[in-house]
């Protein structure tokens, strides 16, 4: 038994050594080609959102040990939903660790109703961080995967209200989204608006390493990711969809509570993610600005699609900070195939009111 472990540990410490070891940082660099200031500002603004994701994925990874890490706190947020003892944890984490670091000037995330200011970094930080510091907080309480959620932008104008009103604009505006999913392992994908880079945590390294670079997403995928529980509360346009992937061979259902490990899982073999309006939310469930937009960008950049139903999502200009959107994404041609319901509902709808 000895000897097979020795071998095996051999064998791992043979591989790890073949590896080139491209960390987070320097992938930044390289992605830019360039070493000029706003390039370390993004390579350092990146660290430290990595370094947001060990805090955080080391505290799961004890959670169920610690007294008062799991549960509720008892509140709602600016949302009206619980909040959970990891949601507030993980939102405290991203705001330490970017104090000091005059890389970020304000921060907004779900958990707040308003953006954190960071006075001390405006002068030099002029960009903002959008988060979603645990996506799929349902999951964290049954030891299942759950994920964090980036964007990046820059600041523009005073904002002297501090309401963030500048960042009411459009996905495409973003130069840098991701997300890191608490898994098995833990894993940050991120663009910078040059592709789409998998990066996987070496705890024994305490770094990220480079696993995947120029990730593309299947044009076509098996999957369909939704909460069919919704079904009697959906549009028409969303029920066919579900009765034709229902109806034809090749489709398979997958939905596990977090956005980002249906996302990932996505991205690599293909398939639709949808979070569609419901009779309770229109609007959906999603939060434009924190969720559905880095996503997209991420998601378009691996050459996938986002749509909200009736625009293409990085299209979709919010009027209000914690906007909700429906959200339709993933492969091309299963986007395509749910808009192609969605327009048949539309035309449909026309013609019964031309007729009436
Ligand atoms: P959660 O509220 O648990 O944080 O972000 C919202 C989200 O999770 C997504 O991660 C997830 O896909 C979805 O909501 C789950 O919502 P439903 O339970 O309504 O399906």
């Amino acid at each position: 038994m000895t000897g097979i472990m020795n071998q095996i540990q051999d064998w791992e410490h043979h591989q790890s050594l073949d590896r080139d070891c491209t960390t987070l940082s320097r992938h930044v660099l390289e992605q830019l080609q360039s070493f000029d200031s706003s390039a370390q500002d993004l390579s350092a603004i990146m660290n430290r959102i990595a370094l947001a994701g060990k805090l955080i994925a080391r505290r799961l990874s004890r959670a169920g040990l610690m007294e008062g890490a799991l549960g509720f706190t008892g509140t709602t947020n600016v949302q009206g939903e619980a909040v959970k003892r990891m949601d507030l944890f993980a939102n405290e984490v991203f705001i330490s660790v970017f104090q000091k670091s005059g890389l970020v000037c304000r921060l907004a995330s779900e958990e707040m109703e308003e953006p954190y200011y960071i006075p001390e970094n405006c002068p030099i930080g002029r960009y903002s961080l959008l988060y979603d510091p645990i996506d799929g907080s349902s999951n964290v309480d049954v030891n299942l995967n759950v994920g964090s959620i980036f964007s990046i932008r820059q600041q523009e104008g005073d904002d002297p209200e501090q309401t963030g009103s500048d960042l009411l604009q459009d996905g495409h505006k973003q130069l840098a989204a991701g997300y890191i999913l608490y898994g098995p392992s833990t894993v940050l994908v991120y663009s910078i608006g040059q592709g789409v880079h998998a990066f996987i945590l070496d705890p024994s390294l305490g770094e990220f390493i480079l696993s995947a670079e120029n990730l593309k997403i299947p044009e076509h995928g098996s999957v369909y990711s939704v909460n069919e529980g919704n079904f009697w509360q959906w549009e028409e346009s969303m029920r066919d969809f579900t009765r034709y992937v229902h109806r034809h061979e090749g489709y398979t259902a997958r939905y596990s509570g977090a956005l980002v490990g249906d996302i990932h899982r996505i991205l690599y073999q293909g398939g639709v993610f949808l979070y569609p309006g419901t009779v309770k939310q229109p609007s959906g469930k999603l939060r434009l600005l924190y969720e559905s937009a880095p996503l997209a960008f991420l998601i378009e950049q691996a050459g996938g699609k986002a749509s909200t139903g009736v625009m293409p999502l990085l299209d979709y200009v919010p009027t209000e900070l914690h906007q909700r959107t429906p959200l339709i994404i993933g492969s091309r041609k299963n986007v395509d195939l749910v808009d192609s319901f969605i327009q048949e509902r539309t035309r449909l709808e026309l013609e019964r009111k031309a007729v009436s």
